[in-house]
């Protein structure tokens, strides 16, 4: 493996050097020359690139191809208005798919079996992803897309669905929605392998899914600049995630320091692309905090494993599997004349996960429909998900004096 690495790390440092600018530029700063990066320790020399590399070089400035060579492009949140766009050449495409390939078959899915794809398709990288996935496989996919709960019970039962992916939290509505619409969803269904990402869950959550479907859960996890879903997956075992490690060197770094902590320690989760030809990305800063350790795993891969993702060391929220930035809000609402510069982001659970917001609004303006609506279109317009708007009287939001504003309040049970 670690073979594999190094000569992919030397060709993908020069690639990027010589063909994406960012590259060239921060290499020549820090005074590296590509060449210099020849063994996985030298690794620690190359500078990180961040989110708002992404964004600051909206839309297609990281590519490392001419743009006639790209077969798809999608965009995933970015911290305000604009979203991060994230490119693929069809080698590109090629890999991902064999990778997500790999992913499925990592958790016991066979060509044969009927995959419920609920994750969404269009921009998110989950519902192309495991689509991809499973025509690599040479599995059966149902492309359900995410939403229409009645629709996706009957289509589970009738088509005798045994593998369905979603996000964890739309599995545990299942179990409440299943039995209002009459299942049993251990006999009218046929579920053997479900596949939950794109959110943190717990071990919890993992045995109540378990129990109510008789089906065996598994982590996924993923993200948009890392191709989508795909990087790291539990095998049988369900200890750990193993991190596809030929296509992503992974380290984890202090969230503070930014300096490498050993295997074993918790840090935030860094990752080299070995061979992304549209965008390459070098030590790229996930933001996630998980452990990464080296201990052999029972079911014979040599991939090192990760453990859940535990948190973010940023602010981003996670809304049913959807990125939500606190400023990205902000950006939208400082866009529209008339709101006060106070707002709060109340994220709540009934059922599924819920967004909503107070935002401060002169007296005469209380009941402005007109005005409601346009905040609500405009967030959708930027997050893609619905938000709940209450306006209230200037001067009712919490101020703080010292320290941060108290912008989010999370009233998501923390299990
Ligand atoms: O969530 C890709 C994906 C799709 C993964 C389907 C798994 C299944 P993004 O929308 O870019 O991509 O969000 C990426 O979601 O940085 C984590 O914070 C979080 N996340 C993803 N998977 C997990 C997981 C997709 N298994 C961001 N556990 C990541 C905890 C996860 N958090």
């Amino acid at each position: 493996m670690a073979r594999i690495q190094e000569s992919k790390l030397r060709k993908i440092v020069r690639y990027a050097y010589r063909n994406v600018s960012l590259y060239r530029k921060r290499f020549d700063e820090a005074h590296i020359k590509p060449e210099s990066i020849r063994s996985l320790d030298d690794l620690a020399k190359v500078p990180f690139t961040v989110k708002t590399d992404l964004r600051d070089n909206y839309p297609l400035g990281l590519l490392a191809v001419p743009a006639n060579r790209l077969y798809c492009l999608y965009a995933s949140s970015g911290t305000t208005g604009k979203p991060i766009v994230v490119a693929y050449t069809r080698r590109d495409l090629d890999r991902w798919a064999r990778l997500m390939g790999r992913t499925l078959d990592a958790t016991g899915v066979r060509k044969g079996d009927i995959i419920q794809n609920m994750y969404g398709y269009g921009l998110f990288t989950g519902g192309l992803g495991i689509h991809y996935g499973a025509r690599a496989l040479g599995a059966t996919v149902v492309p359900a897309s995410s939403g229409n709960t009645k629709r996706q019970l009957m289509l589970m039962k009738d088509l005798q669905t045994t593998v369905v992916t979603c996000t964890p939290s739309y599995m545990v509505y299942l179990i409440e929605a299943s039995k209002a619409e009459g299942y049993d969803a251990k006999t009218d269904l046929t579920l053997k392998i479900g596949i939950f990402g794109a959110e943190p869950w717990s071990e919890e959550a993992r045995k109540r899914i378990q129990d109510a479907f008789g089906l065996r859960a598994y982590d996924i996890f993923g993200m948009s600049e890392l191709y989508g879903p795909g990087v790291g997956i539990e095998c049988e075992q369900q200890d750990g995630l193993h991190v596809w490690e030929d296509e992503f060197l992974t380290e984890t770094i202090n969230p503070s320091t930014g300096e490498v902590v050993e295997p074993g320690k918790e840090g935030e989760l860094v990752f080299t692309m070995l061979s992304r030809e549209a965008m390459p990305l070098l030590r790229y800063r996930s933001r996630d905090l998980s452990t990464l350790y080296e201990e052999e795993c029972t079911c014979g891969r040599y991939h090192n494993r990760i453990k859940r993702i535990k948190g973010r060391s940023d602010d981003m929220l996670i809304i049913g599997g959807v990125n939500v930035f606190p400023s990205q809000v902000e950006h939208v609402l400082m866009n529209i004349r008339d709101l006060g510069d106070q707002y709060q982001i109340i994220v709540s659970h009934k059922e599924l996960d819920r967004l909503g917001i107070k935002v401060e609004v002169p007296a005469n303006r209380l009941n402005d429909v007109n005005l409601m609506k346009r905040i609500r279109d405009d967030l959708f317009a930027v997050l893609s998900i619905h938000v709940e708007v209450e306006l209230v009287e200037w001067g009712t939001l919490p101020r703080s004096e010292v320290g941060k504003a108290l912008r989010v309040v999370d009233l998501r049970p923390k299990e």
